[in-house]
């Protein structure tokens, strides 16, 4: 297993689907992480222990994904100087547009980065710690930089199979 780099955080294990996508991410690029299921509300004491602690264990960025009442990423960015990138997750009948809102209207001084509702978040999330990785480790930027070839190579390989399909090819 590779040294733990990364601590992705959820506020419920139902969270887990949303999230695997950057787990799925960190491991494709080889970056070590753990996921860790802590709740801004249910559990604060634990949350808050989690992110204080995080720097001394070796963590270099969180990635936090919650839904109802979102404030686990500004809680745990409030808790630790590492970089905090939150997810929003979609999980009351207002479509993750509330906790959109809750992770990304942070008061001046304590940021999160804040991605996409959902698993494009989730995924960008995976992607953007690379990137920041990638800024002093060539492997790393070396990696993600065949990684958007093979997306663009992706996309051509689609667009010629639409067109094949609409000429009847
Ligand atoms: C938030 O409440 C979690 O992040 C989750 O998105 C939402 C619902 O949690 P469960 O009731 O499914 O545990 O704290």
């Amino acid at each position: 297993m590779n040294q733990i780099r990364v601590g992705i955080l959820m506020g419920s294990d139902s969270d887990f689907p949303i999230m695997e996508e950057a787990a799925h991410i960190l491991k494709q690029f080889g970056v070590g992480y753990e996921v860790v299921v802590t709740s801004a509300h249910r559990c604060p004491a634990r949350t808050a222990d989690y992110a204080r602690t995080a720097r001394e264990r070796g963590l270099e960025a969180i990635i936090v994904g919650a839904g109802a009442a979102a404030h686990l990423g500004g809680v745990v960015a409030a808790e630790t100087t590492l970089p905090v990138i939150g997810v929003p997750i979609d999980a009351t009948s207002l479509r993750g547009v509330d906790a959109l809102y809750a992770t990304v209207m942070m008061p001046g001084g304590i940021p999160v980065a804040t991605m996409a509702i959902g698993k494009a978040g989730a995924k960008n999330a995976g992607l953007f710690v690379i990137a920041m990785f990638a800024a002093k480790e060539t492997d790393l930027a070396n990696h993600l930089a065949d990684y958007r070839r093979e997306m663009a190579a992706a996309v051509e390989a689609k667009s010629l199979a639409l067109q094949n399909k609409l000429s009847g090819g």
